[in-house]
């Protein structure tokens, strides 16, 4: 380890010469960022290898969390950061002519998630390791990830995102640890002469999946855990064997293609399911390779398979990882020569679940056939499964047909993964407490009948290094030099700047810092968008994936009528506010890219417009990302949570803000509800229906937009605007799907109904902000309440109650 800065200096301007054959003088940014990160990755060789070594030995159990996600951005700061490396190597850096945040600028963001999901899984990983805890990810390493987002007219327009393009210094090939999963074929169970059913699978098709592995470091231990990504590969004997079975020798390339692409590109898509075959084979390919390699582990230590569940935890991050539970069950029964009893208790044993969403339309199921044909032996299994568990059903509930028809988990055609999920697993578990309770009281209630036991909450978290820390250098300085740093490693400790909550030069203070970040952000933004903000303004942001229920549309209709306002009384006075948006739609997804659209035109109309221009604007940053949301939470006076209540299972960002000093305007929805709980009414702006009342509304159908739309001349006069001449239609119809959701279909988010509410309150946070000594306070008390919500809570309740678990990694 270079422990001193000329240390530092001395092996940079080496690598830079052995690995670039450049000298410093001569030396670009991206040359310096790839001496920089192959220097940080042999820095972390020697703790990985100890690490994993010492996993070996202990025989301690290893978690491994299965996501089709890693939403894990940029890796030079967190690296360096965790490692205790940063003013070391910045000041070096410097002494030679770089600048560290520039560096960091040349690291493409691994976008291999779409939103939360994917972020979460990050986050988990930067915990266990700093916690020391052994847990471990398997994902897949898509060649593309999230899309690129351009705008091109104000319309979304998606670009294969090449972050491989540049090499990412972090990961190591292992092809020593490759394992083969298998699709399509035939099955036939044969007996023994002993008896026993064997399964013998032929003609089917084999494709490598070859792991890199990237290193995940602990903050101030010496533990570095591994995110194991799954990459596909065509062998030569695969194509052989395929090329003579169809008798034809020229389509190597397409055969190599045909599997090579199921590594190929991320699903942009966190909405609707859609039955895609490849989808399909990806989620597959994950979890075979995935379970192929714990299993391998695990045969390391020479123990019974008994007692695999006490040396393994198989975590499934939503159902797409679901097929964990057949495939674990196929290594024991027929790999292993395991009965079904045993392999099934091992295997609800070794696996727990997390759900991360009610919305109907994006639970996953898949047709019969399509998992028949494509995983024969997976299929056999879980239909067995199914036989198995509608068998103990009927005998508890004899004649209770409609139980079993609802519980079942093939059903019309259909295999449902969050029953298979459920059913093959000792935990279930929500990510806030609301969205538990949904599931348990609604969502899976007859489940819960069943299985109260499983179920259990765990209210997300984030990791308070990357989303403080690191992206908050002089807020992180001004808590260290006023409660000591002790609330790195136990982020409670927040607590304690309750004691400066009137202490107006503390205010004072923080109220700089915010300010200071505010201008940066203002600065990135002339550059990155072209549009002048002003840092006096309040900044009002909402960041996350473009969808219906997050109600992006609700914020951009109160822009139309603070527009209106401002446009029809000249002595309309407003607390300036700069509006900022930024958000990705799925590409299939028509409505969510009309949405942007009419951001667009609206931020078109109030930026030129010079009678409402100084004091409002609207920016919309495109191709969100995690090292864009690095830059704005810092910068955030209003974090924008507005969900129709019950729809967003926790939400994160929402954490992110406070944690950064951003009040939260939210309905009580997710982990609002938490945010709420803990800073109380003086603290929070929430406002609109709760989760009951929009429950009780879609129960009993009396909701009316069109009835909201008649009685309330703000909302008609606004939505007037989408469909007939203004500034906004210029007399097209380009809004007229959204004109046609809100009234013709019924409004299904509600957000007629909440618009008064949001109005109200979006004046209320107006008239708030002027008074800055009141405003810092909210500021400080939610930074000082905002402890909980450090994924490292999250990880010890997962560690002590799902994975039972202690750490074990190498703690310093
Ligand atoms: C099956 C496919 C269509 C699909 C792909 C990705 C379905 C869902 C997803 C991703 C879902 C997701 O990101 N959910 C979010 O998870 C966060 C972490 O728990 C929550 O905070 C957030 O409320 C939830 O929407």
């Amino acid at each position: 380890m270079f422990s001193n800065k000329e240390d530092f200096k001395q092996a940079f301007s080496e690598r830079l010469q052995t690995d670039l054959g450049k000298k410093v003088e001569s030396a670009s940014e991206v040359d310096a960022y790839r001496a920089l990160g192959s220097l940080v990755k042999d820095e972390m060789n020697r703790n990985w290898l100890k690490t994993a070594r010492q996993y070996e030995e202990s025989k301690e159990k290893q978690v491994y969390y299965f996501s089709m996600e890693f939403l894990i951005g940029r890796l030079l700061g967190n690296n360096l950061l965790n490692m205790q490396l940063l003013s070391l190597v910045k000041e070096g850096l410097e002494e030679l002519g770089f600048s560290l945040t520039e560096l960091e600028e040349e690291e493409n963001d691994a976008g291999l998630g779409n939103g939360g999901l994917g972020r979460l899984a990050a986050c988990f990983l930067d915990s266990l390791a700093s916690l020391g805890y052994a847990g471990h990810g398997y994902g897949i390493r898509y060649k593309y990830g999230m899309f690129d987002q351009r705008i091109i007219d104000g319309y979304q327009v998606e670009l294969p995102d090449r972050w491989l393009a540049r090499e990412f210094v972090w990961e190591v090939r292992r092809p020593d640890e490759a394992v083969e999963v298998r699709f399509g074929g035939e099955v036939d169970m044969v007996r023994t002469k002993a008896g026993r059913l064997e399964c013998h699978h032929d003609h089917y098709e084999q494709v490598r999946a070859i792991p890199y592995d990237v290193p995940v470091v602990g903050y101030g231990n010496d533990t570095v855990n591994t995110l194991r990504l799954w990459s596909a590969e065509a062998t030569d004997h695969d194509t052989l064997v395929k090329a003579s079975k169809d008798d034809d020798f020229n389509n190597f390339l397409e055969h190599k293609r045909s599997l090579e692409e199921i590594s190929e590109f991320l699903y942009p898509d966190d909405s609707h399911e859609d039955g895609k075959r490849l989808r399909l084979k990806q989620e597959y390919f994950l979890v075979s390779a995935g379970v192929q390699s714990a299993v391998r582990n695990f045969e390391r230590l020479n123990l019974p398979l008994a007692s695999f569940p006490e040396h393994a935890a198989l975590h499934i991050n939503d159902t797409h990882p679901a097929l964990v539970i057949p495939e674990l069950m196929r290594i024991l029964m027929d790999d292993h020569g395991l009965g079904w009893e045993e392999a099934w208790e091992i295997t609800q044993a070794s696996v727990s679940y997390t759900n991360h969403t009610t919305l109907s339309e994006a639970l996953e199921t898949w047709p019969v056939g399509l998992v028949r044909s494509l995983l024969p032996r997976i299929y056999m299994i879980i239909d067995e499964i199914n036989e198995r568990f509608c068998q103990s059903l009927w005998e508890k509930h004899p004649g209770d047909f409609d139980r079993i028809a609802s519980l079942a988990i093939v059903a019309d055609g259909f295999v449902k993964m969050a029953h298979l999920s459920i059913v093959g697993s000792h935990s279930i578990n929500g990510v806030a407490k609301l969205h538990t309770d949904i599931l348990k009281k609604r969502e899976m209630k007859i489940f819960y009948d069943t299985f109260p036991e499983r179920f259990n909450n765990k209210t997300n978290g984030i990791t308070h290094r990357r989303w403080l820390l690191h992206s908050n250098e002089p807020l992180s300085k001004l808590i260290t030099d006023s409660i000591g740093d002790q609330w790195i490693q136990e982020p409670e400790r927040l607590e304690d700047l309750m004691q400066f909550k009137s202490d107006r030069s503390f205010l004072k203070e923080l109220n700089g810092i915010k300010q200071q970040k505010k201008e940066e952000l203002a600065d990135f933004i002339k550059g990155y968008a072209g549009i002048q903000i002003d840092p006096a303004s309040i900044f009002d942001v909402q960041i996350k994936r473009l969808h219906g229920y997050k109600r992006q549309l609700l914020n951009a209709l109160h822009i139309m009528h603070l527009y209106n306002q401002l446009k029809t009384d000249r002595r309309y006075k407003m607390t300036p506010r700069t509006f900022i948006f930024g958000a990705k739609a799925a590409p299939s997804y028509h409505f969510a890219k009309k949405v942007i659209k009419l951001i667009h035109t609206v931020a078109d109309v109030v930026n030129n417009d010079p009678a409402v221009n100084n004091q409002m604007k609207v920016v919309f940053l495109p191709n969100y990302s995690v090292s864009l949301a690095e830059k704005i939470i810092p910068a955030t006076n209003i974090s924008e949570q507005i969900s129709t209540a019950s729809k967003e299972a926790s939400g994160t960002g929402n954490m992110k803000f406070m944690m950064n000093g951003a009040l939260t305007l939210g309905t009580m929805d997710g982990a609002n509800v938490e945010i709420h709980e803990l800073v109380g009414d003086d603290h929070i702006y929430t406002f609109g229906l709760s989760s009951d009342e929009v429950l009780e509304y879609y129960k009993n159908g009396h909701y009316s937009s069109r009835q909201v739309y008649e009685q309330d001349d703000r909302v008609r006069h606004t939505l007037d605007q989408l469909i007939h001449y203004s500034p906004f239609s210029k007399g097209e119809t380009e809004f007229q799907d959204i004109y046609d959701n809100l009234i013709t279909f019924n409004d299904e988010y509600f957000v007629l109904k909440d618009f008064a509410s949001y109005i109200d309150t979006q004046a209320r946070i107006g008239k708030d902000y002027k008074d800055v000594n009141l405003w810092n306070k909210k500021s400080l008390i939610n930074i000082a309440r905002s402890g909980k919500f450090s994924s490292d809570r999250t990880i010890q309740e997962y560690a002590s109650d799902i994975w039972k678990i202690q750490p074990t990694g190498i703690l310093k």
